[in-house]
């Protein structure tokens, strides 16, 4: 059987085949969106990024020259209530750590409440603070969610408090929603970094972008190179590219912005990412959901291209890897 035809038939992401504990990376939907403040459907994100991974076709990536199609296994959406937040973190957190301790996997939001939820499974299996990369037009260091201590937009504060991530390791890029300037600037407070929407409008090219991929990998080498985690909230790009989501925030980042970083963030310990809050009911021409889909690719052939993230949780050898891409 050709792949070409293996993968009109699959209906995983880029056609992998369901549940396989021998391939190294993995997808896992999380379909929750019941901690939303704007406009919900989330839920179905997982869905739409997996549709839309098909048109990446035999995935061979143009720059890194690997596909990695015979690498993965997508175990569809995890089973998770929507009744609350509380169930769906009980419900979320076993499953996870399973999971992220048998492959490297990148989770398929969902709105960006399930982060908390993997940050606390990855602290469990790894045993250390986590160093964090997260794009987001939203700072989520907000203190409450409309009077409950936990939603969409708080996991970043309730991460550091609990000691799931380094500050000194931890990057966010593309903010500039309205909030307190002490929700705002948290993170740098706390000793992080933030490169925000307005300081990082008209770069594009690699070189421009250069100071932001320094920096997180000063941060990672200062802080003993602790295991790397990648969130990216789809609404770090501004809503002309990428409507489809629930609280989209004008005058953000181009897609080949977010592109020519995660290109250019080798050769650093990452362990797992998640592409968050695609609510595919807001999207047009599933431009949002394709931009979600391309940046997983990515992700992906940019760890296989050059080993990373072949270390301890993923009980997986690089010579398995290797092997495969011979
Ligand atoms: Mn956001």
């Amino acid at each position: 059987m050709s792949h070409e035809f293996a993968y009109l038939t699959q209906s995983g992401f880029l056609g992998a085949p369901a549940a396989l504990p021998d391939r190294p990376y993995a997808i896992a939907g999380v379909a929750y969106d019941g901690a939303t403040t704007n406009r919900p459907g989330a839920r179905f994100g997982p869905a739409a990024i997996r549709a839309a991974s098909h048109m990446l076709c035999d995935a061979e990536h143009d720059l890194f020259g690997v596909s990695p199609r015979e690498v993965l296994t997508d175990y569809g959406d995890l089973l998770t209530p929507n009744t609350s937040l509380v169930a769906m973190r009980a419900a979320l957190e076993g499953q996870a750590q399973g999971l992220l301790e048998r492959h490297h996997v990148c989770w398929l939001g969902g709105d960006h409440s399930i982060t908390l939820s993997l940050l606390r499974a990855y602290r469990a299996a790894l045993g250390r603070p986590l160093a964090l990369v997260h794009f987001d037009a939203h700072c989520d260091t907000w203190t409450s969610h409309a009077g409950e201590p936990s939603g969409h937009g708080t996991w970043v504060y309730e991460a550091l408090t609990e000691g799931l991530i380094d500050a000194r390791a931890t990057t966010q890029i593309g903010l500039r929603s309205p909030g307190s300037r002490e929700a705002r600037e948290y993170v740098r407070a706390q000793g992080g970094s933030i490169f925000d929407a307005r300081s990082l409008r008209g770069m594009t090219r690699l070189a421009d972008l250069e100071p932001v991929l320094s920096d997180i990998r000063e941060r990672v080498a200062a802080g003993g190179s602790p295991p790397l985690y990648l969130s990216l909230d789809i609404d770090c790009l501004d809503p002309g590219f990428a409507p489809g989501t629930g609280t989209p925030e004008p005058a953000g980042l181009l897609p080949s912005q977010v592109a020519t970083l995660l290109e250019g963030l080798i050769g650093l310990p990452f362990v797992g990412m998640d592409v968050v809050e695609v609510a595919p009911a807001y999207d047009h021409a599933e431009q949002t959901s394709q931009l979600a889909a391309y940046f997983v690719w990515t992700y992906l052939c940019a760890r296989l291209a050059t080993g990373d993230g072949l270390d301890p949780p993923a009980r997986v050898l690089g010579a398995v890897l290797r092997k495969r891409m011979r």
